[in-house]
This record gives structure tokens, C-alpha cells and sequence, in this order.
């Protein structure tokens, strides 16, 4: 349900504010102790964060898509590595319980989810299986009241302060696509679950990812998603859809906020006798950055309402995700181009933002399987017009 024009601009002028005055004066502690102090992480749970787009049934904000973006929009001001601490539980973390999962199931995890109690985590990638998605090798033997889960999950997000993980495992091995995949969801104290070293990354310190490791890992048969085998990969694409969304809206915001940065060193920089704002070389980057954020934010919207209106938009999301995260990637490098020297400067922004913005081409999907997916369909949809299927 949507909410009032009146209490969305009241949340949205909160989350702004926290954004500006909690958020961006502790980027440089989070990358640097790589870790989001408690006291903010309490701030974002008091907010809501952690339930933004979990039914209001069940503690959450009940947010429909449009206004998540809206929501991304301002957090995706922040370092992303502030977003990547709720943004599980928001997607990924919880959406394939929310989406299919048994009423059962939706009473046990979504409240404690929604609160922030809980972290969830999205185990789809493994050590061989990353964008072929289909090819899930972790399998699911099913055996009496319970499965024995083994494989390795790699790359997991919020794994290591993960309680609930979402597993994609192979319940089927005679079937090797993606009929034979089911969803589990598996919490952390399981037998024989455990976690890997968290990994050294290029950017986004304080987001944490490892390995999350299954040897005969007994969980009960009501750990199944939706009580149903063979309906996991669906269950993983649907999460994906809405997802990429998230992530696109939050590039938005990421770049619209490169943007400003940009201008505000720009307008107080001299070099030549006068502010090299005036140099129209770089007025053109200002220029191109800012009408490429505005068509991925009118994407994101549109996109957003068009979902929430019931239609299936996967292709669309893809587009979005795709433009938006290549987007940021362009604005970032602006960025630092705008700031000379300092932009190479760890103390100011504009490199550490540089590099965190480089995920957002890669994970929910890399740019190349977005255009594996939009083209897929297109061309579908092109057979259907000639008459050939
Ligand atoms: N929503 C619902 N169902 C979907 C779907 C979606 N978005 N996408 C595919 N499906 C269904 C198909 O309809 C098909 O069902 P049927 O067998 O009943 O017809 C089934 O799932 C298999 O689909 P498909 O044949 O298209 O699967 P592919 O193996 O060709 O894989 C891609 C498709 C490439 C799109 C998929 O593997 C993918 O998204 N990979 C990227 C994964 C990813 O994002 N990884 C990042 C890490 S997770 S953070």
C-alpha cells in the first residue's frame, strides 16, 4: 500500500537528513576500521531500515517499489558500504521468504528481519557457478524429516553477521538445469554450516563477504521455500528482478551525489585565474553526468510504478540496472577526473567512491547478463510479432 504524500515526504526528509549528518561524516571511520559503528547501526533499525519493503504484518514499512526508490534515492547518497548493512534484509536477504515462502515461514523470519534482528543473506554464487545461475551444485538430500545441505556458497554479502541465509541447492540431481533447484531457508546455527574468512575487497569496507560452507548441514524439511522442491532458481530470478531495482536506485543516488561533490570542488577550485567550473571541458562532464542520472532515475520510476502496478518488468529492471550501475561507473571516473590530484587522494571522497561504485556493475547480475536478459527477450518478443513460435 501506498503510503500518504504527506508521511512519505516526512520519511523521505528523515532519511536525508540522516544520510547527511550520520552517514557521510563517518565514511571515512567505516572504510577505515572496516566496520559500521554500532551506534549507527542501532540509528538505522530505529529508522526502519531493515524492513523497508517487508508487509507491515509483519513489523516492516510495507514500502511499495516506488517508494524503496524513492528511499535508495537518498541512502544511495551514502558510501555504499552503509546500504550493503541493511540492504539484505531490504532484498535479497528476505525477499525469496516474503515472495514464496510458507505463511509458516513468513511468521517465523520476516518480523525478526524486519526489526534488524536478524540479518539475511542470499547464497545463490559458488565457487564455479556465478552468473550461470542454473548450474547451482550445492545440493539438498532429502532424508526422512530432514535434507542434508553440502557445498560452498561464495562471495556471500552479510554473511559473516548473517542468521538466516536464503540457499539455492540442487534437490534434483538427475535434473541439471534449473528445474532441479530448490531454495532453502537454512538459519546460521545449523549443524555443519559454517563460515569462511571474510574476503579482502577492492572497495566498500565495512560491507563484509565470505564463504559459507555446508558439509551434511542438517536442516528440517520445513526449511524448504514455499514447502515445494524444484521452484528454487524462480524464487532467486524473482528476488534478482526486484533487486536490481534496488541496486539501480541506489546508483542514482550514489551518482547523484558524485555530482554535487563534483560541482562543490569545482565552483571553489581556481586554476588559470578563475574557478574551473568555467572550463567548458569540464562543464561537458558536469552536463553528460547529470542528464545520465536523470534518465536512470526516470527509469527507476518508471520502472518502480510499473511493478507496483502488478506487471512483470524483469527485462525492464535489467535495463535499469544495467544503465544505472554503468552510469555511476562513469560518473565516478568523472568524478575524480573533476578533482585532478585530489581525486587520487584517499582523503578526499572521490577515490573511495570510485571504487565502491565498480560493484554495482557486477553483483545482482553483471552488465553482460542484463543484456543477456533484455535481448533474450527481445528477441522472443520478435518471433512472437512474425509469427514464429
Ligand atoms: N522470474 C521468474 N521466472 C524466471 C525468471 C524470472 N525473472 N527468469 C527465468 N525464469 C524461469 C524461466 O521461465 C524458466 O522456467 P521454465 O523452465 O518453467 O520455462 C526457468 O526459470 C529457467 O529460465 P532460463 O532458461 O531463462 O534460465 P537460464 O539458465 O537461461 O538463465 C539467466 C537465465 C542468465 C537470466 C540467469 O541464470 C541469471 O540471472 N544469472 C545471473 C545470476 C546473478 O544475478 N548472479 C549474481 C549473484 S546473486 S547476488
Amino acid at each position: 500500500m501506498a503510503l500518504d504524500q504527506e508521511t512519505r515526504a516526512q520519511l523521505i526528509a528523515a532519511i536525508r537528513r540522516f544520510v547527511k549528518e550520520r552517514l557521510m561524516p563517518n565514511e571515512a571511520r567505516v572504510a577505515q576500521e572496516d566496520a559500521i559503528p554500532q551506534e549507527i547501526l542501532t540509528e538505522m533499525r530505529e529508522l526502519g531500515l531493515f524492513g523497508i519493503s517487508i508487509g507491515e504484518e509483519y513489523g516492516g514499512l510495507g514500502l511499495n517499489m516506488e517508494e524503496e526508490a524513492l528511499l535508495m534515492f537518498e541512502l544511495g547518497r551514502a558510501a555504499p558500504a552503509f546500504r550493503s548493512a541493511f540492504a539484505t534484509n531490504v532484498g535479497i536477504g528476505s525477499q525469496g521468504i516474503a515472495l514464496d515462502g510458507t505463511e509458516e515461514q513468513k511468521a517465523r523470519y520476516l518480523p525478526r528481519l524486519a526489526s534488524g534482528e536478524l540479518i539475511g543473506s542470499f547464497a545463490l554464487t559458488e565457487p564455479d557457478v556465478g552468473s550461470d545461475a542454473a548450474s547451482v551444485r550445492a545440493t539438498a538430500r532429502r532424508e526422512g524429516d530432514h535434507y542434508l545441505l553440502n557445498g560452498t556458497k561464495r562471495f556471500i554479502t552479510n554473511a559473516p553477521q548473517a542468521g538466516l541465509f536464503t540457499v539455492m541447492a540442487r534437490t534434483d540431481p538427475q535434473r541439471p538445469g534449473a528445474a532441479g533447484v530448490s531454495a532453502f531457508a537454512v538459519e546460521a546455527g545449523a549443524p555443519g554450516l559454517t563460515t569462511g574468512t571474510p574476503e579482502r575487497k577492492m572497495g566498500q569496507q565495512g560491507a563484509h563477504i565470505c564463504d559459507v560452507i555446508f558439509e551434511d548441514c542438517r536442516v528440517p524439511a520445513e526449511a524448504l521455500i514455499g514447502g515445494v522442491e524444484g521452484r528454487g532458481f524462480k524464487t532467486a530470478m524473482k528476488v534478482l528482478d526486484k533487486g536490481r531495482l534496488h541496486i539501480a536506485a541506489s546508483c542514482v543516488g550514489l551518482a547523484e551525489r558524485m555530482i554535487d561533490d563534483m560541482l562543490a570542488y569545482a565552483v571553489e577550485r581556481r586554476q588559470f585565474g578563475r574557478p574551473i567550473a568555467e572550463f567548458q571541458l569540464l562543464q561537458a562532464m558536469f552536463a553528460d553526468s547529470r542528464a545520465e542520472a536523470l534518465a536512470a532515475r526516470a527509469m527507476v520510476l518508471e520502472t518502480s510504478r510499473r511493478r507496483d502496478a502488478g506487471e512483470d518488468v524483469g527485462v525492464e529492471a535489467a535495463c535499469a540496472k544495467m544503465f544505472a550501475s554503468e552510469m555511476v561507473g562513469r560518473v565516478a571516473d568523472r568524478n575524480v577526473q573533476v578533482h585532478g590530484g585530489a581525486g587520487y587522494i584517499r582523503e578526499y571522497r572521490a577515490e573511495q567512491l570510485f571504487r565502491d561504485a565498480r560493484l554495482f556493475r557486477i553483483y545482482e547480475g553483471t552488465t553482460q547478463i542484463q543484456q543477456v536478459i533484455i535481448a533474450k527477450a527481445m528477441v522472443v518478443e520478435a518471433r512472437e510479432r512474425a509469427g514464429l513460435l
